[in-house]
């Protein structure tokens, strides 16, 4: 599927803002794929399709958590932890995507976990510094992200923790996996 091809799949799914993050995580997406050497097609699709189950209603994404292979504990955890999950398995449903890799890129996009592949981590990194963003800490993160793409997704990884921890919200597992490991690549095992 080309990239004209797959906005025009995702568009109607998404918000206009929504469909204007996607297109500049998507444009993130592949520069760091031709940085990083990773496939531009793929994380390029993976990109356009990371947020495609954002909007569905919450009852609906329950009701995909609960009746496919998922994992059942996410349901104990924010519904906005479901939309990756869930995104990746209805664009093998609904479009026929049957890329394992392109699919986990978008199931982890938002909680990382422990050794991510590179497509993995160009859509995580992606996905945080696209230019819509500005917050405090962010642009270190895109320096860095110039320079070292683990490093950069370990930063991620630590500001998400510790933005959760300073809402006291409950952190999924996967999001603890991804920090553990990435500080074990970033500063070395003890
Ligand atoms: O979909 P986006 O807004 O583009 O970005 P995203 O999918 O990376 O993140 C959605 C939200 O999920 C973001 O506000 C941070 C939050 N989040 C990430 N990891 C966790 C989490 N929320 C909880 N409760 N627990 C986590 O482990
Ligand atoms: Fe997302
Ligand atoms: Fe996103």
């Amino acid at each position: 599927m080309n990239r004209d091809e797959a906005l025009l799949h995702v568009k109607p799914h998404l918000t206009e803002k929504r469909f204007e993050h996607t297109i500049r995580v998507a444009d993130t997406a592949l520069s760091l794929a031709e940085k990083y050497g990773v496939s531009k097609e793929q994380a390029e699709l993976a990109a356009i399709f990371h947020d495609y189950a954002k909007y569905r209603p919450v009852a609906e994404l329950r009701r995909w958590v609960e009746s496919s292979y998922l994992p059942k504990d996410l349901l104990q955890y924010h519904h906005e932890l479901w939309h990756g999950p869930v995104g990746s398995m209805l664009i093998e449903l609904e479009y026929g995507i049957h890329d394992q890799d392109v699919k986990s890129a978008i199931y982890y996009h938002t909680t990382g976990r422990k050794d991510m592949s590179p497509l993995e981590l160009v859509l995580f990194v992606a996905d945080y510094i696209e230019p819509g963003r500005q917050f405090p800490g962010l642009d270190e993160v895109r320096q860095m992200a110039k320079l070292d793409l683990v490093k950069s997704a370990w930063m991620i990884s630590r500001n998400t923790i510790n933005f959760l921890m300073s809402k006291n919200q409950p952190i999924y597992p996967d999001t603890f996996y991804a920090y553990n490991d990435l500080t074990n690549k970033v500063y070395g095992g003890f």
